[in-house]
């Protein structure tokens, strides 16, 4: 943390107090100091595949098992992991002003931190849907008091009509939601302010939300322990982890 001067959080900080349409956008590297393995940093990797040949239609359709046998392991970890100082500075910040939080991340830790509605372009891991009739369903609850799956327990069954339940996250190849996207898109486009954290900016459309931000005339701020393609559209570029400069800059 010594290696950011002050003054340059400080800087970031007086002209994000003055910013009332704040928008907050979050990767997988907020929750790393949660203990949740990122896609792209050293341990991403389950089993020797790569999040890309297994978060695909494809994958599940060839191998539902194989698909669910590495989500129910990623719940198994999540269950130990908890919301860390970044993720409860959006939360409480958002109770004292008006805070937008789009995050890619499928984990559920932002709304576990207390922050309502969080717009999850990429779904979430607790919940799952049927492929045949789309019935949601909701398993936080579930594995939270640990009547947790077996990595390989049968295959979850719709119980409205028996089809095959999937996890509502949103694969590769796959469509965003319309009118999540849609709506993401106008709050970086209107917004003055956005802190983006914790992405490599790899993934579309969600990295293109910091380039509409900084289009549309907004301060951006990105926080990453390193350089990423978002960077040049960034006002200020902090290298730090998000648990510690977060409660500095919207303290
Ligand atoms: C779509 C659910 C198409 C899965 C996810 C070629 C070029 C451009 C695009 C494409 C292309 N080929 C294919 C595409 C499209 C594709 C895509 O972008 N692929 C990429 C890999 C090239 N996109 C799609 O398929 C999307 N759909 O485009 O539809 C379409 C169009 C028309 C008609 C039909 C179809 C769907 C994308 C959604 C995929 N699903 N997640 C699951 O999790 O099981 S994406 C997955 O990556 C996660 O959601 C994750 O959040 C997201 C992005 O990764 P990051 O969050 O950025 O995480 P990453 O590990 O990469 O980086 C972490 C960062 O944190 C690092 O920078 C690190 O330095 C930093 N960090 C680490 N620790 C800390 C930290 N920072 C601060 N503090 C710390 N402590
Ligand atoms: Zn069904």
């Amino acid at each position: 943390m010594n290696q950011i001067p002050h003054e340059h959080i400080e800087s970031a900080r007086r002209k994000l107090v003055k910013a009332d349409r704040l928008v907050v956008f979050t990767g997988a590297g907020i929750s790393a100091e949660s203990g949740v393995p990122t896609y792209r940093g050293a341990g991403g990797l389950w089993k020797n595949f790569r999040a890309q040949d297994l978060a695909t239609v494809a994958a599940f359709q060839r191998d539902p098992a194989l698909v669910w046998g590495w989500y129910r392991s990623r719940r198994r970890a999540l269950l130990d992991c908890q919301p860390n100082a970044a993720h409860q500075a959006i939360a409480e910040a958002a109770k004292e002003r008006r805070l937008t939080l789009i995050t890619q991340n499928v984990d559920g830790l932002h709304s576990l931190a207390g922050y309502n509605n969080p717009w999850e372009l990429h779904g979430n891991i607790w919940r799952e849907f049927c492929v045949e009739c789309y019935h949601p369903v909701d398993r936080h609850a579930a594995w939270r008091d640990r009547t947790v799956e077996d990595e390989d327990a049968p295959l979850p069954k719709c119980p409205k009509c028996g089809g095959l339940l999937r996890p509502a996250i949103v694969w590769f190849g796959e469509q965003l939601d319309a009118h999540l996207l849609e709506q993401s898109f106008a709050a970086a486009e209107h917004c003055d302010a956005m802190i983006v954290i914790g992405t490599s900016g790899q993934v579309q459309p969600a990295a293109m939300l910091p380039i509409l931000a900084r289009r549309g005339g907004a301060l951006v701020v990105e926080i990453n322990l390193e350089p990423t393609p978002l960077t040049e559209y960034a006002n200020y570029s902090l290298y730090a982890p998000a648990g510690e400069v977060l409660p500095r800059l919207l303290g």
